[in-house]
């Protein structure tokens, strides 16, 4: 029987890879593990930019410090790779400077939501016009395996030992109850879906959070003996549920359960800025010129 498939061209000009024109190529190869979901992210994004059709010049990202936070590296864009902790404060600095730029924050869980925690639900809460992409391994990736505040119940890391008994944030409730005017949760596996959803992000104004669940071959699936890359996608291949609107109380994890992936959350609400220009132009009258640009400058 003849194989449905065309065979790949041996032979002639290879065609040029789309996603490339996003990327810093020189930089190449990156230093992700093999069977690490964070390539599989960018690849995504670099589509979702295209779909898009964003000017490229008015796109920036924004990275904290850890294995997702090398990302920032890697894209051929205004990209900036600061501190740890830090991406969403330098990236809320950026968008209330350069309003009419589209601000990224893609980091790491441990990044955002532990040592960053605190500028991410402010962020959300005052609906800063950025737009997260967290990479969920359930572990501090760079710094050895430690645990994060989203290892679930009972999985190994270099500093649970005996297993993890701390309770994990549900970060799609954590966004939501911040303030997030858009909240979805995606696998490495969902890579269509994760691409609509950062295509659906780049169109839509405040706070904007995908968490996207990502295997660490190296560190969380090794110490807790659960095979490599593929075995990481086969599990959130069999296990993920799509509840589109699943109220986000709902959708907490658990070690090796059920996951459930959708988009969560979408409404409207004006954002910081609407917000500060609407209020100094009501106290300030004709004084108040509405560029925010120009007043950060001067
Ligand atoms: C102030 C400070 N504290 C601690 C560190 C060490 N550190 C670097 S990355 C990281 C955690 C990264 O984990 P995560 O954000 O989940 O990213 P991953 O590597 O898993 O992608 C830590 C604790 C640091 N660089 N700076
Ligand atoms: S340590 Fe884990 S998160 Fe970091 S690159 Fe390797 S597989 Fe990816």
């Amino acid at each position: 029987m003849s194989s449905p498939l065309a065979p790949f061209p041996t032979q002639g000009p290879v065609p040029p890879n789309p996603v490339e024109q996003v990327l810093r190529m020189d930089r190449m190869p990156h230093i992700w593990c093999p069977g690490c979901g964070i390539g599989t992210t960018v690849n995504c994004f670099t589509r979702a930019l295209q779909q898009a059709k964003l000017d490229l010049d008015k796109v920036a990202v924004v990275s904290g410090i850890g294995c997702t936070g090398r990302v920032a590296g890697y894209v051929e864009l205004d990209s900036f790779h600061t501190t740890h902790g830090r991406a969403i404060p330098f990236a809320t600095g950026l968008k209330l400077a350069k309003p009419d730029l589209t601000v990224v924050v893609y980091s790491g869980d441990g990044d955002l939501i532990s040592i960053g925690g605190n500028h991410f639900i402010h962020a959300a809460r005052r609906n800063v016009d950025l737009k997260v992409i967290c990479v969920n391994n359930f572990i501090y990736g760079m710094t050895g395996g430690q645990v994060a505040p989203t290892t679930p119940g009972s999985a190994m890391t270099t500093t649970t030992p005996y297993g993890c008994f701390e309770q994990p944030f549900n970060l799609p409730y954590l966004a939501e109850s911040s303030g997030a005017v858009y909240v979805a949760r995606w696998t490495a596996f969902h890579v269509r879906q994760i691409t609509h959803a950062m295509t659906e992000v780049f169109r839509k104004k405040g706070f904007c959070f995908i968490e996207i669940l990502s295997p660490c071959p190296t560190l969380y699936q090794r110490r807790n003996r659960l095979g490599d890359g593929l075995a990481a996608m086969q599990y959130y291949k069999e296990s993920s549920e799509i509840r589109h609107g699943a109220n986000t109380r709902d959708v907490a994890i658990t070690y090796q359960g059920p996951i459930v992936v959708g988009k969560f959350v979408d409404v409207e609400r004006p954002t910081f800025l609407d917000v500060m220009n609407q209020q100094l132009a009501r106290t300030l009258d004709a004084k108040y010129t509405g560029c925010v640009e120009e007043h950060v400058r001067s």
